[in-house]
């Protein structure tokens, strides 16, 4: 296929400039302030979500990655590698979320109860290369002391301390995170606890893990490196009837804590959508991370791609001025497909619908809903729909350097062929 000559890019966007500055939209300030958006990418899709500490679990926690495409990356370099590649993508400067489970501990079991900050290192050296900041999530999956379902809502005292103890590694190494690479770290707990069948007793583990999570937290650190936020959701695979950290519970937990409250798009009955939660939740919380990931008919976790509800979460990130409170994380595994081209199909969707949200003449909207003139609310945003958005995306694509259009994939195919298929 013939590709767009920089000439053509260049004369689209001014056609689109023109388009949208009739609208009293200016696009050159629109994607500036796209080019400084940062995205956190989950280092998960790269491996399914695997980790390299093989406690000979498998991955437990009721989640799924599905498929087998060859060329996972089978060891910290190569994920290293390979994210790279997805860097080089992207327009803008992004960042990354590990989970404990990538730890480095040098062939050396180290017990998640002893994770530190030196297990790390490598990570936290690359990041200061890359430039980019770093997040981090304890893993509360994936090991012999989860096997129940439960940990830190476990009956037995234990098992709690056990996770308890690892909670408090993990915010240390968040803490060290944040501090080696100047920007905080979003640490974020999500835990699998729950009854697949109806349970009698709902309130004995809610109050246990309010407890637990008391403990974990216990310790203040400085925002400014190291932040705290709690996920919940609705139910798991093997924890269909009650999940003890739902929504209820942590929200209620991060408001009275003032810890960070994670949304994520697939943690919801199927017809609810996470673009309505974001003003409701950031009316009393300061700060929220997002996991943005897509549902098809369950938590399935498939890649991003640029549905209406993407672009209403970006919409209402950024009509409310709120991308300083949010924290935009990505969420989401499929082994079924080039796991590069996933991450950069689902990373640069979210960047898509940000730019849409950022060319959108939304004084102009507001007006005619502050006037009750919703005939022409509905009018004017379907005919937004079909502007040149794409040529002010390719245009800052362009400009920041990185493949415009499909050509991206040429990249991918090409280091398919040259280092994915050769493991
Ligand atoms: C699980 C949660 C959680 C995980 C990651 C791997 O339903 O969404 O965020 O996907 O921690
Ligand atoms: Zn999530």
């Amino acid at each position: 296929m013939k590709k767009t000559s920089d000439s053509v890019i260049e004369k689209n966007y001014q056609v689109a400039k023109e388009t949208y500055a009739a609208l009293g939209v200016n696009t050159d300030k629109a994607i500036l302030k796209l080019s400084k958006i940062p995205i956190s990418l989950h280092c998960w899709q790269g491996d399914d979500v695997g980790g390299y500490e093989n406690t000979g679990t498998g991955l437990t926690g009721g989640i799924q990655a599905t498929g087998n495409y060859p060329g996972k990356a089978r060891t910290p370099d190569e994920l290293r590698s390979d994210l790279e590649m997805v860097y080089s993508l992207l327009p803008g400067k992004h960042r990354l979320a590990l989970h404990a489970l990538y730890a480095e501990t040098g062939g050396k079991r180290v017990e998640r109860t002893d994770l530190r900050p030196e297990h790390f290192n490598n990570w936290i050296g690359w990041a200061k290369n890359q430039k980019i900041g770093l997040d981090f999530n304890s893993t509360f999956f994936s090991h012999p002391k989860s096997a129940s379902g439960f940990t830190l809502s476990h009956r037995d005292a234990g098992i709690r301390k056990f996770w308890i103890e690892h909670g408090i590694a993990c915010r240390r190494i968040g803490d060290a995170m944040g501090r080696q690479l100047g920007t905080p770290c979003v640490n974020n707990v999500w835990i699998p606890d729950g009854y697949k069948d109806i349970p009698i007793d709902r309130k004995t583990p809610r109050e246990l893990l309010e407890k637990s999570l008391d403990a974990i937290f216990a310790e203040k650190l400085d925002p400014r490196f190291h932040l705290d936020s709690v996920e919940p959701k609705l139910f798991g695979i093997g924890s269909e009837s009650c999940v003890i950290g739902s929504h209820e519970f942590y929200l209620a937990y991060a408001a009275k804590n003032k810890t960070l409250f994670c949304l994520d798009a697939g943690h919801f009955h199927p017809t609810e959508v996470i673009s309505d939660k974001i003003s409701a939740v950031l009316t009393f919380l300061d700060e929220i991370l997002l996991h943005v990931s897509r549902g098809v008919r369950w938590d399935s976790d498939h890649v991003v791609i640029l549905t209406d509800e993407l672009e209403a979460i970006a919409a209402e990130v950024v009509r409310n001025d709120y991308l300083d409170r949010v924290h935009i994380g990505l969420d989401f595994f499929d082994a079924s497909i080039n796991r590069v081209a996933a991450w950069t199909i689902g990373t640069r969707c979210m960047l898509k619908a940000l730019l849409i949200a950022l060319v959108e003449p939304t004084a102009k909207l507001r007006e005619f809903e502050i006037k009750e003139d919703f005939t022409s609310r509905l009018a004017m945003l379907e005919e937004l729909k079909t502007l040149p958005v794409g040529a002010v995306w390719d245009y800052h694509c362009a400009q920041q350097g990185v493949p415009v259009g499909s050509r991206w994939l040429d990249e991918v195919k090409h280091y398919e062929a040259k280092v994915l298929s050769k493991r």
